[in-house]
């Protein structure tokens, strides 16, 4: 047995490293699980709707050194049981849609889906953080199916616009660059950064649904959303009428 400096026996962090991999695991598969659902849609959207409200999906296990933070943060005990129960965002998948209505849509046809639980909503679209943060938070269990067993796994879905996400990259990187303490003028042009963005999911939205009925009606008009038939089906109904 190998002591290390403060008193634990290096045999047992070697142990320790192999269960913290092994509680890590299952959270990698929801991710690879949730992603699967994303996907799924936005490959549908794209291939038969020719649109996609998903613009873009990525997805993050938080890492060992996030964690820990978190758990001092939150005075969480640094035990498996109180990490899995406490800190609910160890698995992330975040999903950026073109228009606001479309995050609240695609947040509806994931959390429908019968094989996932929601835990908790966070709406900070509806209602911003002090600091303008907007984005759509979703605590949702997705089943992980293992050798030996069912583990359901919670998975943070955070749905958000691009002009949302592109504000809250910048404001993530200031805000580590920075240790938390923002200096005020600059959190005053975060603040002002962040109604800009919103005035412009608000227009770019309002844009879209103008041109997209003005192209259904084009649409029609040119025949484009009548399904091609055998006229003998057309003559049946008729003589039917
Ligand atoms: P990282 O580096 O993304 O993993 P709680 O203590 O439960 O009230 P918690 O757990 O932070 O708060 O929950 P919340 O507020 O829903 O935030 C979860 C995640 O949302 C954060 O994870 C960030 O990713 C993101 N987030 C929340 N608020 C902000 C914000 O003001 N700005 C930006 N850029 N992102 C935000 P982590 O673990 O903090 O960070």
């Amino acid at each position: 047995m190998t002591e290390s400096l403060d008193g634990v026996w290096a045999e047992d962090l070697a142990h320790y490293r192999a269960e913290f991999t092994r509680f890590m695991m299952p959270y990698q598969f929801g991710i690879a699980e949730m992603m699967t659902k994303v996907n799924i849609l936005k490959d549908e959207f794209t291939h038969i709707h020719h649109y996609s409200p998903i613009e873009h999906v990525a997805s993050r296990l938080k890492s060992p050194e996030s964690l820990l933070q978190k758990a001092y943060r939150k005075n969480c005990p640094i035990t498996f049981d109180d990490l899995a129960k406490q800190i609910v965002d160890i698995a992330g998948v975040r999903i950026t849609c073109s228009f606001i209505k479309d995050t609240y849509r695609i947040a509806d046809m994931l959390t429908g889906q019968n094989d996932i639980t929601v835990t908790e909503v966070r709406d900070y679209i509806a209602a911003p953080k002090p600091n303008g943060y907007k984005s759509l938070h979703i605590l949702a269990e997705i089943p992980v199916f293992m050798s030996d067993r069912v583990q359901q796994v919670p998975v943070e879905l955070q749905i958000r616009t691009i002009a949302m996400d592109f504000w809250a990259s910048l404001e993530h990187k200031i805000y580590y660059k920075y240790g938390g303490n923002i200096p005020p003028s600059l959190l005053e042009e975060l603040t002002e950064a962040a109604e800009a963005a919103n005035k412009l999911d608000v227009k770019m939205e309002r844009l879209h649904e103008e041109f997209a009925a003005a192209k259904a009606e084009s649409d029609f008009a040119d025949g484009q959303l009548l399904l091609p038939m055998p006229i003998e089906l057309l003559e049946s109904l008729a003589r039917r009428r």
